[in-house]
């Protein structure tokens, strides 16, 4: 019987994942280096809590639902929705932040953009979402177009032979309720921000299109440069399409030549200046075909393990970090702006950041662009959060897809130098099976980037923490989150405190911190006053700095954020507190703090 149960959920699993695989359109690379449109701006809007633009009353899909935008044809049809009339929202954007009846909703609202589009021979059209969070149903002029789930990658649509040269109307169903079965599940500690939070964009390409490329240093090389390109169009041409990889400054221009299914790998050497954050070289890089061509900016360096040590280009390096939600302060909502990238990378650098956290999802592209051209080292990480349904297969596989997406669309970034699974998952069999899929996944997409993820830690003894999740043997680098001095007791208490991490490995501490309100003063004893955040912030650096396999840490966190989670009336009204800097850009003592621990770091040449 047992083994009957097994069969069965393997062919399940079979039938879910094929299901899938046939759902997720190619996703198209580097949207930068193409021909594109932007549908950004103004779009109009209808919040539709009750989903009475989807389902019928019996609760069935409805074959007439907004996604028509239907219009009267004579004054006595009746119809209840009007885009036209309705209001109009900001993409990309939020829409918690944009209207004070949304901050805190959670459903559905639908997005409607009118456009005209002047077709072009030999050329195929896709509509380009950064993101939309978190379950999106996209329709073309009333043709449902697909789904995608997941608030934090990008996806695509063809719409070649759906757009017409004149009023077409692109509808979005955005729905950022939250489920038990989704990633991330119900419980999280961040604003459930929804809405199409990132740009919009149509991408013309040619009939057979360079679709990806992956143009990395191979492990362990200096010179040698592995990877592939892949086109898409290029299996009904029957294969054997010649590309060419140049980056004039290094000298290199390589042929390489498709198999059937559009596939070419790629490997040649070149004398390369090596992408660090003292020298963040970039080259520029075109792959083309005879039809189309992409321009990019690469870094090339290696990343790599040995021992304790993370080695970048060979050299042992220390991680002076930052944890950082994708929010901007200042502006209020989610960043979706080179300015609110730049901003939030800029004052990591004020810091003596080397190295950021990008918080628990992955961040829009402009952050690992930026982060590639300022010398940042990234953490990449998805957001399997807490509690996920370990033993859900739907689950699993949602999660692998935001991974693939995530690193579909970061993997040629030189700041990315670390995938991460998870963050502050309970120790089980079912959660180590769902993980290492993960991780295994990850790898095969990716050979030359390292994998952690956000563990916990324990008590061996009362004066000893123990690092010891069996998680840890998949890993190349162990993260661990720990909050001693705020929800582990008081400050002080990291004073008595020795670490024990049995595993050969270097170690992040991924998260440490406590909440002040920015100038909100008292004793050191004073809960939520900056003088109780800068004397926890003291002696976690003095704790931290004994633990021998130390080699980055990524505080918690940059700055301020929202989170329904923090109520209490005056002193979070619905921030987390913890940021080093306000919601208002002002420096709490903590920032000090931590900016002189980096300046005698760099000093001592860490
Ligand atoms: C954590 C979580 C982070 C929270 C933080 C806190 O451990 O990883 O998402 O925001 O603690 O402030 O409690």
């Amino acid at each position: 019987m047992m083994i009957k149960v097994g069969v069965l959920l393997t062919f399940l699993l079979i039938i879910v994942t094929a299901t899938h695989a046939q759902q997720r359109p190619a996703l198209i690379t580097n949207i930068e280096g193409r021909h594109t449109v932007d549908l950004n701006g103004r779009w109009q809007t209808i919040i539709d809590q009750y989903e009475t633009g989807y389902y019928d009353y019996r609760y069935q899909p409805s074959t007439d639902g907004y996604f028509k935008n239907a219009k009267p044809k004579t004054p006595s049809d009746l119809i209840e929705y009007d885009f036209d009339a309705s209001q109009q929202l900001n993409v990309p954007g939020d829409w918690n932040s944009q209207d004070q009846r949304l901050l805190f909703y959670e459903g559905t609202l639908w997005y409607k953009k009118s456009f005209d589009y002047q077709k072009k021979d030999r050329t195929r059209l896709f509509v380009y979402f950064g993101a939309a969070n978190y379950l999106a149903d996209v329709y073309l002029n009333g043709q449902k177009l697909g789904r995608h789930e997941g608030g934090f990658t990008p996806f695509n649509f063809e719409i070649t032979n759906l757009v017409r040269e004149k009023d077409n109307f692109l509808i979005v169903k955005v729905d950022n309720k939250r489920r038990r079965d989704a990633v991330p599940t119900l419980n999280t500690d961040w604003w459930n921000y929804g809405g199409l939070t990132r740009d919009v964009n149509l991408i013309e390409v040619p009939e057979t299109f360079i679709e990806d490329y992956f143009l990395q240093l191979k492990k362990g090389s200096a010179d040698e440069i592995t990877g592939w390109v892949k086109l898409n169009g290029a299996r009904s041409s029957g294969g054997g399409k010649v590309v060419t990889v140049e980056i004039p400054e290094a000298n290199v221009k390589q042929t390489v030549t498709t198999d059937a299914s559009g596939y070419a790998p790629v490997s040649f050497k070149g004398r390369l200046t090596l992408w660090s954050p003292e020298n963040p070289k970039l080259y520029s890089v075109k792959v083309s075909t005879d039809a189309d061509s992409v321009g990019d900016r690469i870094g090339f360096r290696s990343i790599e393990t040995r021992g304790t040590n993370i080695l970048l280009n060979g050299k042992p390096i220390f991680l002076r970090g930052i944890c950082i939600h994708e929010e901007s302060p200042l502006r209020g909502g989610r960043a979706f702006s080179e300015d609110d990238a730049r901003m939030l990378l800029t004052w990591a650098k004020e810091l003596g950041a080397n190295f950021v956290r990008l918080a628990h999802y992955p961040h829009n592209e402009h952050m690992t662009r930026l982060a590639d051209e300022m010398g940042i080292m990234v953490w990449s990480e998805i957001p399997v959060y807490w509690t996920v349904l370990w033993d859900n297969a739907e689950t699993f596989l949602n999660a692998r897809n935001q991974l693939d997406e995530n690193i579909t669309r970061d993997k040629n970034k030189a700041s990315v130098i670390l995938w991460s699974v998870a963050n502050e998952t309970p120790v089980s069999e079912a959660r180590i099976k769902f993980l290492k899929g993960l991780i295994d996944h990850a790898r095969k997409l990716d050979p030359t980037r390292l994998l952690t993820a956000a563990n916990e830690r324990h008590y061996a003894d009362p004066n000893t923490q123990l690092i010891d999740d069996p998680l840890g043997e998949y890993l190349d680098v162990l993260g661990c989150n720990e909050y001693v001095g705020w929800y582990d007791g008081l400050p002080e208490k990291a004073d008595g405190l020795t670490w024990k991490i049995p595993q050969n490995k270097p170690l992040i501490i991924s998260e440490f911190g406590g909440d002040a309100l920015f100038g909100y003063h008292g004793d050191t004893s004073v809960r939520w006053t900056e003088e109780y955040q800068k004397n926890l912030y003291e002696h976690q650096l003095a704790m931290l700095k004994k633990i021998p396999s130390l080699r980055g840490m990524t505080p918690w966190i940059l700055t301020d954020f929202r989170s329904p989670r923090r109520p209490l009336p005056r002193i979070q009204d619905f921030y987390n507190r913890k940021g080093l800097i306000s919601s208002r850009g002002e420096r709490k003592q903590a920032f000090y703090v931590l900016q002189n621990f980096y300046r005698e770091l760099i000093k001592e040449g860490k």
